[in-house]
């Protein structure tokens, strides 16, 4: 596993040990690499005998209840000083209500793996070829010869496994595997975080994924498939917003796909897309024009336009990234075309 920049941990390690209050934040709608993060970090600080107060842009995601240390997260208002420890996030905009607080703190230390990462904050640790943040901390605790908890080390692993999409993704790399063997054995249990992550959903969260599912629209020879989150639908199904994770991953596995969206009815005029891409697309690219980033496989966006709108803007340029660029290529049958001795 490659280490860190010494110079960057160096200073982390220095923010650390200098303060005795830390504000530690996810991004807005936490996902578990956010929050299992946020949560690991606040956790082997409190062992050190700091203060920490974990905090995520309202609502808190209800659905992460199973993570360790969760009945803590925006409870006890951080005092004005503190140093703010901030988590998967790319730019100060993702942190919604929090955003004002964050740049009026003395000391920002982000740790990101966004490769819109825009280097905000006074000390960044960004690394986009880390499979997820969780990966980034758990490198950054072992350099700077920090415990980890088993509580720490169940965030760590619910991190891991969520943003490689339960170790399928590209990004799955060795090392992710090495880390994620590393935490079992420091105390997280794999089959349970599981279970938590991915066979815990209610009723509602089925029969939402089925019909957005059903309803989603194939173009372009399969290449692009997308589906759409609406008020309605949610109003039809009894399910909130917050039920729509997972669902593109459903969409993304279409065997003939090149580009999957999914577009949420976030308001009358606020639509959110996620975007999932095979390799030849790049996710983040494809969303920056709307303001969005992310990944090179994943990344997602918020357009301040009513969904129809905004549906056909993001649409109109996926087509153009889909389109081949020349006759697609014909299947030699069997014994044909194909050298001799293979
Ligand atoms: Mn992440």
């Amino acid at each position: 596993m490659t280490s860190l920049d010494p110079t960057t941990v160096a200073a982390i390690g220095r923010v650390l040990a200098d303060g005795t209050d830390f504000l530690c934040v996810g991004h807005q709608d936490a996902d578990a690499d956010s929050l299992g993060s946020l949560l690991a970090m606040s956790d082997v600080l409190e062992r050190l005998g700091k203060r920490t107060y974990p905090w995520v842009p309202a609502p808190v995601p209800g659905q992460l209840r199973y993570l360790p240390g969760f009945a803590r997260v925006n409870q006890q208002d951080a005092p004005p000083g503190a140093a703010v420890l901030a988590f998967d996030a790319g730019s100060p905009s993702r942190f919604g209500d929090l955003r004002a607080r964050i740049e009026r703190a003395p000391v920002v230390v982000v740790v990101d793996h966004h490769r819109s990462n825009q280097g905000f904050g006074t000390v960044a640790l960004v690394d986009p070829d880390a499979a997820a943040t969780g990966e980034l901390l758990l490198r950054l605790l072992r350099q700077l010869g920090i415990p980890v908890s088993p509580a720490a080390a169940t965030n760590l692993y619910a991190a891991l496994l969520t943003d490689t999409g339960g170790f399928r993704h590209d990004n799955t790399t060795g090392d992710v595997l090495a880390a994620a063997a590393e935490l079992a054995r420091l105390g997280a249990d794999p089959g349970w975080v599981a279970r938590m992550a991915y066979k815990s959903q209610p009723i509602t969260t089925l029969r939402l994924h089925a019909a957005v599912t059903a309803a989603a629209r194939r173009e372009c020879d399969g290449r692009l498939l997308w589906g759409e989150v609406t008020r309605r639908v949610l109003t039809e199904t009894g399910a909130g917003m917050e039920e729509t994770e997972g669902l593109i991953d459903i969409l993304q596995s279409l065997d003939t796909l090149v580009v999957a969206l999914l577009f949420k009815e976030a308001g009358p005029a606020v639509t959110k897309v996620s975007a999932r891409t095979r390799p030849g697309v790049e996710a983040h690219q494809l969303l920056a024009p709307f303001g969005g980033g992310g990944h090179a496989r994943a990344a997602g966006a918020e357009l301040a336009r009513p969904l129809a709108d905004a549906r056909e803007a993001v649409l109109q340029a996926a087509r153009e990234l889909v389109r081949p660029a020349g006759p697609p290529p014909v299947p030699a049958p069997d014994g044909a075309g194909a050298g001799a001795g293979w």
